[in-house]
């Protein structure tokens, strides 16, 4: 897909979850290097630093796709001829991509590894990485239930229902509503991560810190499975991760409700006292050390090439 119907498929939520906006977009940029038949080093690296701005629009706030387009453009300034560039953009989308295939199959081993046989598992919205380490406990032969909250307003969950009942998981949806009734009879949640900041706290859909407010309560342990590049260098100095508003339409008609505001936040922030690890491809960690993963990851003070 070029840039434009990239960015089109993710502002529309076509291509949705932040481990898949953050891959599809390293694979256009890599498609436009591959394609670009100029032979005028700056002249690409222009249109690659708009294609950057043009992906990063169509979800500003998303930590996944900063981070992607920043590891797919880093360095440019360092190719004397557009060959190099466009050798060099495919080898950082190249890297990005496969990594974070890799980092599936390993957070999904070492979240499968915290999950009991016999379990009762509660999960929110449609995460690449927690289905992974639920499929995953499913493969080992652990008996597990899962109870998958319907996410509303664009109810995700039923994405992550289908597919888990399709691999055979005893899957049964809930409403977001109901989190706190069904707790009771869960051992461990499952979540995944649209951003994690600097100090552990968790930015997922939006219900997550409910979610996880009643996990606290009933002490259910709360795991995260979250790829390194959903950290937030952009958090270091105790920034606020910003959280995406988007249409009220997206939660009724509003034509329906006249006079009537409609407010549609789309993601939460957990704070990181419920969470009890992150698992992330580089190990499982407690919240505490989210700031030690974003200076191995991003160094000090790290910016992103696109801004
Ligand atoms: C998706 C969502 C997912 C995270 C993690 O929100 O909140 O839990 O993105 O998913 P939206 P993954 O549907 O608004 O993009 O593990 O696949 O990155």
């Amino acid at each position: 897909m070029d840039i434009d119907g990239t960015a089109e498929a993710i502002r529309t939520m076509e291509v949705r979850g932040a481990a898949k906006i953050a891959t599809v977009a390293a694979g256009a940029l890599r498609d436009l290097a591959a394609g670009w038949e100029g032979d005028d080093v700056g002249t690409l690296r222009e249109e690659l630093g708009r294609a950057g701005r043009t992906l990063l629009d169509t979800r500003p706030t998303a930590v996944s796709l900063r981070n992607a387009i920043a590891a797919v453009l880093k360095d440019m300034e360092t190719c004397p001829d557009a060959t190099a560039l466009k050798e060099l953009v495919e080898s950082n989308a190249d890297v990005f991509i496969s990594r974070s295939e890799q980092a599936k199959g390993l957070i999904g081993r070492m979240c499968a590894g915290r999950i009991r046989d016999g379990s009762t598992v509660m999960t929110i919205c449609n995460s690449t990485m927690a289905i992974a380490g639920i499929l995953e406990a499913h493969r080992q032969g652990k008996s597990i239930r899962v109870l998958a909250a319907e996410s509303r307003p664009r109810r995700q969950g039923y994405i992550t229902a289908r597919t888990l009942a399709e691999a055979g998981v005893d899957v049964t949806l809930i409403v977001d509503s109901a989190v706190r009734y069904h707790m009771a009879k869960t051992d461990v949640a499952v979540v995944g991560a649209d951003a994690i900041a600097s100090n552990g706290a968790v930015i997922n859909k939006i219900g997550t810190s409910q979610l996880a407010l009643a996990a606290h309560e009933a002490r259910v342990p709360l795991i995260v499975c979250a790829e390194s590049y959903k950290f937030s260098p952009l958090t270091m100095g105790g920034e606020l991760v910003e959280i995406e508003m988007r249409d009220p339409a997206e939660v009724v008609d509003p034509g329906e409700f006249p006079g009537v505001k409609i407010s549609n936040p789309v993601f939460d922030a957990t704070p990181p006292e419920y969470i009890d690890v992150i698992v992330t491809e580089l190990g499982v960690i407690p919240p505490g050390a989210a700031y030690e993963i974003i200076v191995q990851q991003f160094g000090y003070g790290a910016l992103s090439e696109v801004e």
